[in-house]
């Protein structure tokens, strides 16, 4: 395996054998269902700052198993950040990267699934509790991070949003690869119209090694993406094997709530 972890169904097995959390019981990602979701009347979700430009330098890294936009170290400047919604009072999470999960064929990729579909890519904006003073103090911490859930939709045109990144995966093909984005990215451009609608659960990560430290927040309405900027993510290589099909089988809901907030 390159990297520390793989996805083919017998390395997702060995998870657990190197991973002991990852065989706990508010593990991610889960299949969701608007119909056994319980509404609440939560406020809406709080994002600041997603329509400011992020002050440069902004850095796409492949990891092996994704890629990734790192938008941390922004020395001296407020960080955009997210509050309320299902979020407990108070408590501010402030961005710390964003990646993707994605098919090798267009009816596979997402982590999770909503009412049965499973889009071709979902994006993860990963953001820290500002109390924690790094990610990796945050997962020792239940709540230490919140992660927006966004699905990607096929359709002809191209999503011009997604440029400043997909224009720059042909210089991270191969694993460690790191390039700095000349252009600056509007975060709120790559969030679906609509985010007044969201399914809220308490989870992990979905890769090794899978605290339980997530909350999760997906946004039901997907964003646009093109067959043709699709196909650049699956030109990305781990030394190996291109990178394709990094989704995490679904996990047991148990006796978990998924909650929903409508309009
Ligand atoms: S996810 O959104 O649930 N897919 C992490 C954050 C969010 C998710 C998964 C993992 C995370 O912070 N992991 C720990 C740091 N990583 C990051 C990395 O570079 O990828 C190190 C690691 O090993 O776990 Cu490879
Ligand atoms: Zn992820």
């Amino acid at each position: 395996i390159a990297g520390h972890f793989g996805y083919r169904k017998r390395d997702q097995h060995i998870w657990v054998q190197n991973f002991k959390l990852c065989d706990g019981k508010l593990q991610s990602p889960i299949s969701i269902s608007s119909f056994k979701s319980i509404t609440l009347p939560l406020p809406a979700l709080e994002i600041i700052g997603y329509h400011d430009f992020l002050s440069t330098p902004l850095y796409l890294k492949n990891n092996g198993h994704s890629v990734v936009v790192n938008v941390n170290n922004h020395f001296g400047k407020r960080l955009p950040y997210i509050f309320g919604g299902s979020l407990d009072i108070n408590q501010e999470y402030e961005i710390d990267h964003l990646h993707f999960h994605w098919g090798a064929k267009n009816n596979r990729g997402s982590e999770h699934m909503l009412n049965g579909i499973r889009y071709p890519m979902e994006m993860h904006i990963v953001h820290k509790n500002r109390i924690y003073s790094n990610l990796s103090n945050a997962l020792n911490h239940k709540n230490g991070l919140v992660v927006l859930g966004i699905f990607f939709q096929l359709q002809e045109e191209d999503n011009k949003s997604l440029c400043s990144i997909i224009n720059h995966l042909t210089s991270v093909r191969w694993i460690n690869n790191e390039t700095k984005l000349n252009t600056s990215i509007t975060l709120a451009s790559l969030l679906p119209k609509n985010t007044d609608v969201f399914y809220s659960y308490k989870g992990s990560l979905t890769t090794p090694p899978c605290n339980e430290v997530v909350t999760w927040i997906i946004f039901s309405m997907p964003v646009p993406i093109s067959f043709s900027q699709l196909n650049k993510f699956r030109l990305l290589s781990n030394g190996n094997n291109l990178i394709a099909d990094n989704y995490r089988k679904l996990q047991n809901i148990g006796l978990r709530k998924v909650y929903i907030r409508k309009l």
